[in-house]
């Protein structure tokens, strides 16, 4: 993409209403723009990184099995009122009426409606497990909105439902988002803890929230060290395997939320060395609810012996569009955004210092061409910029990689390389430069798998 022709609309000062960095940061490097309190556009840069969350995102919940399809951002009132949540949601339900004065919704979340989908096409005990999830916005009418997309009002958001026969393959649901929820974070260059959590308006008895430490995060979190450091389980992970061992390993150790956390076992169970108390980020929430659901809606399967059970249900949610908060929150630096190559917007900057210059433009063409053919993603500097302003926005957006072609190198055959990460800057010949980049882009993607 020649930045030319693409949208980033970049501002010079930070704006005041922005207090945390990952929203300072979108709003500056032009991934997102503000259209009422809670609600964001997202511009041609931000966009890019949402697709990529939410696609590491299917990718993994594909890999553990649930099935994905599409349910819709309005739901009718009455679903509601089968399982008794409309009236109790209260005010953060945005609530609408029709041309027929029909009650309806802009969905908080789905129980309601997997449920009644599921209710009808299946009948007996052999039509189970299933799992089901999308990727859908929502809407919840927040009393305070604030750090953008970390708590917005509308957000997209990644929700599967499981439903099982029995309590025991109900925790079999259970573990595979368990795990496969490690795994998603970790793809993102994200450290996550699972942590003991309470279940709210969803419901249920057992629960975990998903947390990314980060010094601006809402939840105060109490943890053993030794959860955070722990290795992620690898892409062969059979999910239809025993995963029992792999949830019980990390819930075996300390880790709530400060709604949960209890003080005296904290010191008890963690070695004063290990312990972490500090603030985190919830990235995902997993609930079992048993039979909350499935019983109001009469959601039933025939049993083994012909007899009528309610399915035991559980739901797991992402928040996919606070997720490129949390990135940022995790990776960035004074300079700006500091992307994993992972959910990077494009993978490569290449910078023209100056364009019209035949050598330049020829090289950058060049570089341009080898980068598309290879599948990196490039974003190229044409523009007329002075250098100084050209490298301060390529830091500012935080391309993993940069390729600076310059009239000066080239005469010596050379063009300088910047990794964003480390910031550490090398030299490569004009003949050996693409292969480089091509060689180091394609190692990193294959490490985020
Ligand atoms: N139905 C369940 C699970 S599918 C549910 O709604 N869970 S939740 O309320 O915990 O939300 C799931 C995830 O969405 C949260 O972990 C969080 O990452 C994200 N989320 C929730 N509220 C917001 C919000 N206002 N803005 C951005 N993300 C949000």
């Amino acid at each position: 993409m020649r930045l030319s022709r693409f949208y980033l609309p970049l501002l010079r000062e930070t704006p005041s209403e922005a207090q945390i960095v990952s929203h300072q940061l979108m709003l500056r490097a032009g991934l997102i723009r503000q259209e009422g309190a809670g609600i964001y556009a997202w511009l041609p840069l931000g966009f890019r990184v949402l697709k990529k969350i939410e696609q590491i995102v299917r990718e993994e919940q594909n890999r553990a099995g649930a099935v994905e399809m599409l349910m819709p951002t309005i739901q009718q009132a009455e679903l509601w009122r089968e399982s008794g949540r409309y009236e109790a949601y209260g005010k953060e339900m945005l609530r609408i009426t029709d041309r027929h004065d029909r009650e309806m919704l802009f969905g908080p979340t789905n129980e309601e409606m997997i449920t009644e989908i599921v209710r009808t096409g299946v009948r007996s005990y052999k039509d189970l497990p299933k799992l089901l999830y999308h990727i859908q916005w929502k809407f919840r009418d927040e009393i305070r909105p604030r750090f953008g997309v970390m708590r917005g009002r509308e957000f997209l958001m990644k929700d599967t439902y499981s439903f099982d026969i029995d309590k025991a393959a109900a925790r079999k649901s259970y573990n595979k988002m368990f795990v496969a929820y490690l795994r998603t974070f970790a793809r993102m260059g994200l450290q996550s803890a699972p942590m003991r959590a309470e279940s709210g308006p969803i419901g249920g008895d057992m629960s975990h929230e998903f947390i990314v430490l980060a010094e601006t995060g809402e939840s105060g979190v109490f943890c053993d060290r030794r959860l955070v450091d722990m290795p992620v389980p690898g892409s062969d992970i059979d999910f239809e395997g025993d995963l029992q061992p792999i949830v019980d390993q990390r819930t075996s150790l300390y880790a709530a939320t400060d709604e949960k956390h209890d003080a005296a076992e904290f010191e008890e169970q963690v070695a004063e060395g290990d312990r972490i108390a500090a603030r985190g980020i919830e990235v995902g929430h997993i609930f079992n609810f048993g039979t909350k659901y499935s019983e109001p809606m009469n959601a039933v399967v025939a049993g083994p012996d012909g007899k009528n059970i309610p399915l035991e249900m559980g739901s797991y949610g992402v928040g996919v569009s606070r997720l490129v908060g949390a990135v940022i929150e995790a990776h960035h630096d004074e300079g700006g955004c500091r992307w994993p190559l992972s959910v990077a917007p494009f993978h490569v900057g290449l910078i023209n210092l100056k364009p019209g210059d035949a050598d330049a433009d020829a090289a950058c063409q060049s570089f341009y061409q080898a980068f598309g053919k290879a599948g990196v993603e490039t974003l190229y500097d044409d523009t007329n910029a002075r250098p100084g302003e050209k490298f301060a926005r390529m830091d500012l957006i935080g391309l993993p990689f940069q390729v600076i072609v310059g009239p000066r190198g080239l005469k010596n055959g050379v063009v300088e390389i910047k990794n964003r990460a480390t910031g550490d800057k090398s030299e490569a010949s004009l003949g050996d430069a693409a292969e480089v980049i091509v060689a180091q882009v394609t190692k990193g993607l294959q490490h985020s798998l």
